[in-house]
């Protein structure tokens, strides 16, 4: 099999807020066609494209009404094959991210399915009489309440783990499978490279549908459909019906998962998918797991958690994918570096700290040049439904509304969405009418045509660490040792190929440190790929790190 993905690099792009050519307020297609030079010139290979699909938006799209048809706004499905076209004349993939968890409560199957008991598409969604006069079960919402809801009409509730319009499918039933392969084939066959598979280890429930004691926190219910008892089943059933046939990568979003379900995921011989997301490394920021809460990001378990994915993976012949940022998440720059005195220097530490490890780094939407979160103030700013959802739950709750807004500031999901900043003009640049959301105020200085026209530029920091994994097959194939699980500053680890090795220093801090590689050298030659200041420290035995300083070495 050719595996093409595993030394590629991925870009998302989160179209609605990208990059808008018709005024409208709202990114679209061709906006994209418009910014694929742009791509090219970073150096990407593949194209990751969040839903584009019609959908009533009330969560950005992860609610498709129809698989088969482009949302209006972003364009038509000319201007997506035209996409599609432009793209590959590039060299550049495209991966299409597709949700078959739920689908809206406006697509027509859910539709037909609530209209009646025996309608014919009522066993494509699960649907429960009540208990006691109340819900099947206490399984809570990702997005906050209860994850049913009841319809007067036939008088049961249907599950929905996300938003109440987003209802979860019934993958027990057989035709559901089909239909969805259906439809894979239908994007395959237009020329797409791949899929991103939003919440794929949610796909398969505890049939029992038992109530969770809360004996294992949190008692949501998630343990009782995470990695759920069919769901390698149906990756496999999936993988032979429609993987198998094409030259494609596939990505598995993976929430709350296990390392071990994640090599059953990815190992090449179980015909599964080629890799999965997995977001252990972005919780070390939220105090007793919870994520609507403050703390400083714990450093240590941060380090742990990489390094134990890095390890165990390789050693499981898994394969992981690598990032920082998406979508759900408030921008890394601003989390785990520093966006105001740092900011250039720890946007670069915390790229080459991730990706030179081993895996499929993936970049998001600005982040190439630095974006940081939009610090918004007010919760009319705010757009997503998850953060209105917390906002009305923590009111309820009598926090005030002073302390609640520095939790979303923190934590919304639109810290990443907020327009690209393209230029320094109005909106960014982005659009010539109102964006859907605000723009953050630091356009004007952080951009990506001034990241374009500084050759010290984040931007160029990204196209040589994508390079840097062109050049150099030790990236993707080295093994992976973690050398300072107790330093308080520093993420130190080895990249080992035979007698090659990377050495990957980086002072997550905003204070001097110093770290000693403990390795005996004698005649290796030490040279320095890549590092975001100046003249960086090469004495090996004692080097000396200024504030977010990284540096990548090649000893051979
Ligand atoms: O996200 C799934 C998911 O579990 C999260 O990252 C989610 O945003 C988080 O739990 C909220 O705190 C995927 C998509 O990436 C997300 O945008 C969708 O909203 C969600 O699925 C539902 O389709």
């Amino acid at each position: 099999m050719n595996e093409w993905w595993r030394n590629s690099v991925v870009y998302q792009i989160y179209p609605k807020s990208f990059n808008d050519t018709t005024g409208n307020g709202v990114g679209d297609l061709p906006g994209i066609i418009e910014k694929l030079d742009y791509l090219k010139k970073l150096g990407v290979d593949v194209v990751w494209l969040t839903p584009p699909y019609k959908s009533p938006q009330n969560d950005n799209g992860y609610d498709i009404s129809d698989y088969y048809s482009i949302h209006e706004e972003y364009g038509t499905m000319e201007d997506f094959d035209r996409l599609l076209e432009e793209a590959h004349k590039r060299d550049i993939k495209i991966i299409m991210d597709i949700v078959v968890n739920h689908t809206s409560t406006e697509h027509e199957w859910f539709v037909e399915s609530k209209q009646s008991k025996d309608n014919p598409y009522r066993d494509f969604y699960i649907w429960k009489d009540p208990i006691d006069g109340a819900e099947p079960n206490n399984w809570e919402s990702k997005f906050g309440g209860a994850a049913w809801k009841y319809d007067e009409n036939t008088g049961q509730y249907y599950l929905h783990l996300f938003d109440v319009t987003q209802a979860d499918l019934n993958w027990e039933n057989d035709e559901v499978r089909k239909k969805v392969y259906e439809m894979m084939h239908y994007w395959f066959e237009k020329g797409v490279d791949g899929f991103r598979l939003d919440v794929i280890n949610l796909i398969s429930k505890d049939q029992d549908f038992p109530n969770d004691d809360g004996s294992k926190a949190p008692g949501d219910g998630r343990k009782f459909y995470t990695d759920g008892p069919r769901v390698h089943e149906f990756m496999q059933e999936m993988n032979q019906e429609v993987f198998s046939k094409y030259d494609i990568m596939t990505v598995g979003e993976m929430s709350s998962t296990t390392i071990d379900h994640c090599i059953k995921y990815t190992r090449p011989d179980r015909n599964e998918l080629s890799m999965t997301f997995n977001f252990h490394h972005l919780k070390v920021d939220y105090p007793n797991g919870e994520k609507w809460a403050l703390a400083d990001f714990d450093f240590h378990a941060l380090k742990d958690i990489l390094s134990t994915w890095q390890v165990r993976m390789h050693e499981g012949g898994g394969w992981n994918a690598l990032f920082w940022c998406n979508h759900d998440q408030p921008r890394v720059v601003t989390r785990y570096g520093n966006d105001q005195e740092y900011h250039e220097k720890s946007a670069k530490m915390l790229a080459a700290a991730i990706h030179m490890m081993q895996g499929t780094p993936y970049i998001y939407q600005g982040e190439e040049f630095g974006m940081t979160d939009p610090k918004f103030n007010h919760i009319d700013e705010y757009r997503d439904v998850e953060t209105h959802n917390y906002y009305k739950i923590m009111k309820e709750k009598g926090m005030s509304e002073e302390a609640i807004m520095e939790i979303i500031k923190a934590k919304s999901r639109d810290n990443s969405r907020t327009p690209v900043q393209w230029d320094n003009s109005k909106n960014a640049g982005f659009t010539t009418g109102t964006p859907w959301i605000n723009v953050a105020d630091n356009y004007k200085t952080i951009n990506a045509q001034a990241a374009l026209e500084d050759e010290n530029s984040i931007f160029y920091f990204y196209q040589a660490l994508i390079k840097l994994r062109k050049d150099y097959e030790i990236i993707t194939t080295g093994d992976y040792t973690l050398l300072t699980p107790d330093h308080d500053q520093v993420f130190a680890y080895l990249r080992t190929s035979g007698d090659e090795k990377l050495l990957v220093v980086n002072n997550f801090y905003g204070k001097e440190t110093t770290y000693s590689y403990k390795e005996e050298l004698s005649n290796e030659e030490v040279n320095v790929l890549l590092s975001n200041y100046d003249e960086p420290s090469r004495n090996l035995s004692e080097l000396s790190l200024r504030p977010y300083e990284s540096i990548v070495f090649h000893i051979t």
